[in-house]
Parts: structure tokens; C-alpha cells; sequence
């Protein structure tokens, strides 16, 4: 703070909330959300990461990220004219799941979002901690399995454009840093603002991709947005990652912008990234038709080892049923 001062807007000279190092501005509460909206409708438009006539499906936790994804998506909405869709899994994680269930249920009623709430026991008879007990396996790893699953058969149920997910700079630059530092050149190509749909798998979009952490936070706590401020039980951060994130968090705070930068470099060399690609096209799984690498998908053969039979078809059915309930097959 100057001498005591307070410290006004730079474009308005209100009580400034916060300093934008990159773009070398203070901003009021009105100024900063302005910002941070603006830089999300860019996002979109620059990727064309959503178009008119669109159905674009928006996995929300609950989560600050994707509740902000969720509320700038139908936002943009109107005006492009697309369509928005919103899709909650319950894991059955407790009280951490029941609470981000309602919030996610509450908001969409508020703005009249469509929701689909799939209920991971009542679709497979195990809640993800039973899946984690029965396997013994980490429980990011069983659950990103799962969630991967789910949407993309939403995603090809109700004939969706793409899947919208919460993922924001300080999320996928780690990632990327990683990959590159392993050389695993090609898992890059999936890091950027959008994937390309392909072989029944649908394509992904991320309006976040060019805002931080910290950005979001303070978007969604100024917009009053609702947003579960818990974290998962089972998070926690793999110490490479962490460090990654806090090297790329200490070259930006010296070179302010230098994030937004290395972001807007992967996005444009997408391309060279995904052609590095040694992995064979993607089959159908022989059990329930999804894209997999082998001739049985993941997903079949992690439910065929902890409810002995693979549960893929007969899931895909429920949800089928779910959404016709919904009136959303077309
Ligand atoms: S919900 Fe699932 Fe996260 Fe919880 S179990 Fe891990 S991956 S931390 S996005
Ligand atoms: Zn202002
Ligand atoms: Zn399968």
C-alpha cells in the first residue's frame, strides 16, 4: 500500500480490490470482474471452444472452478447461442458429496440450467469409496477412471459438441511443465483449450484456460457465486506438482505474464504436439461400445473386478433411461 493510502482503481478511482501485475492495473471489484469475464468470452472466441446451434455439456463438482465455468458458459450462452448442459456425479464421498450436490442442484434451479445428477452407487452399486476399499487403488486415479466414463457416455448419449471442464492456468501448466520435463511430448496435445472430438470420444473445451487460481477464487467470491469451498477428502497434492506449480508461481511474480504467455505458446503448437502421437486409433469396447485402447474398456474391466461382472452396457442403459426421463435424447 502507498504511504498509507488507499489504493484506487486505475481505471475508475474507486477502493481497489486487487493489483493485476500482468496487465500493470489495480481494479475495483465492478473493474475486476469486468476483467476476469472478459478474458473468459476472449477464451472462448480466440479457441472457438463453443458455437451457435451448439449443445455443450459442463461437468460440475461444485468446485469454485467449475461453478465459474458453468456461470460464464451460460452467460455466453444467450448471446452465441448454444446450448448448456449441466452434468453432476455424485461419488458418495459423505457429507463433502451431499453438500456439493445441493449447491450444484441450487444453482442450476436458480438460473434454469438444465442438470443431469447421475448417482454413482445407484448406477453401479458402490459408492467411490467402496471402489477404493474393494481395489485398493488411489482414489484419483479410480475416480478420474469413473468420471471420465460417465460424462463421455452423457457426452455421446445427448449428442454433445463438447465437454466444458473447470481446468484453469495454474491446473494444466504444471501438467504441461511435467509432460515436457518426462518428454511425454504427446500428452501435451490434451492439455490445451480444446481436444477434438474423435472415434466416439468427445472433444473437451477449457473457457479457463487463460485465468489463474487465484483469479478464479476471487471471481467467484466478489460474483457471490455459490461454490462448495471444501476440498475433496481424498485430495492431495503430489509433491512434483506442487513444486512445479510454486516454480511457475515464482517466475511469474518476477516476470508478470509470463504464465498467460507459456499458456497461449502450447495452444498455438497444439498441433505439433498432437502429431507426435505413437498410440494406435482408439477401438470400441467389446462389452459397451466406448472408445478404448483395449478390446475392454476401463471401465468394464475395473467393474468386472469389484462387482464381478462388467458393468459398462448395463450402465449406459440406466443413463440412457436417465436422460430420456429428462427429455434429453434426441
Ligand atoms: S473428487 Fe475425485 Fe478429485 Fe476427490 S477423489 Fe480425487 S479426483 S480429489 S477432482
Ligand atoms: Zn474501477
Ligand atoms: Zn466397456
Amino acid at each position: 500500500m502507498k504511504s498509507g493510502k488507499e489504493i484506487r482503481c486505475s481505471l475508475c478511482r474507486e477502493p481497489a480490490v486487487t493489483r493485476i501485475a500482468y496487465a500493470k492495473l489495480w481494479l475495483c471489484k465492478k473493474h475486476f470482474i469486468e476483467f476476469i469475464e472478459k478474458r473468459i468470452l476472449e477464451t472462448i472466441n480466440r479457441y472457438r471452444l463453443a458455437g451457435r446451434g451448439q449443445r455443450i455439456l459442463v461437468a460440475v463438482s461444485g468446485g469454485k472452478d467449475s461453478i465459474t465455468t458453468l456461470y460464464m458458459l451460460h452467460k455466453a450462452s444467450m448471446e452465441m447461442g448454444f446450448k448448456v448442459i449441466a452434468l453432476h456425479i455424485d461419488l458418495g464421498i459423505g457429507m463433502y458429496s451431499k453438500i456439493s450436490r445441493e449447491t450444484v442442484e441450487h444453482f442450476c434451479q436458480s438460473l434454469r440450467i438444465p442438470l443431469i445428477t447421475l448417482d454413482l452407487k445407484t448406477l453401479t452399486g458402490y459408492s467411490l469409496p467402496e471402489f477404493v476399499h474393494k481395489t485398493r487403488r488411489p482414489p484419483c486415479s479410480i475416480c478420474g477412471l469413473l468420471k471420465r466414463y460417465l460424462i463421455n457416455v452423457v457426452a455421446q448419449e445427448i449428442k454433445a459438441d463438447a465437454v466444458a471442464l473447470g481446468h484453469h492456468l495454474d491446473d494444466l501448466l504444471p501438467y504441461i511443465f511435467k509432460n515436457f520435463i518426462l518428454q511425454n511430448l504427446f500428452e501435451i496435445s490434451k492439455l490445451g483449450p480444446r481436444t477434438e472430438s474423435e472415434n466416439g470420444l468427445v472433444g473437451r473445451i477449457r473457457p479457463l484456460y487463460e485465468v489463474s487460481e487465484h483469479e478464479i477464487a476471487l471471481y467467484a467470491k466478489l460474483s457471490n457465486l455459490p461454490f462448495v469451498d471444501e476440498e475433496c477428502p481424498y485430495a492431495g497434492k503430489k509433491n512434483l506438482d506442487k513444486q512445479v506449480k510454486e516454480f511457475l508461481n515464482s517466475l511469474e511474480s518476477l516476470h508478470p505474464g509470463i504464465k498467460i504467455s507459456f499458456a497461449r505458446a502450447v495452444a498455438r503448437n497444439i498441433h505439433v504436439y498432437k502429431a507426435l502421437s505413437t498410440t494406435k486409433p482408439l477401438k470400441k469396447c467389446m462389452v459397451c461400445g466406448a472408445p478404448s485402447n483395449d478390446d475392454i474398456c476401463s471401465f468394464c474391466k475395473l467393474t468386472n473386478r469389484v462387482a464381478g461382472k462388467p458393468l459398462g452396457a448395463e450402465v449406459r442403459l440406466k443413463i440412457r433411461d436417465a436422460l430420456s426421463s429428462l427429455g434429453l435424447l434426441e
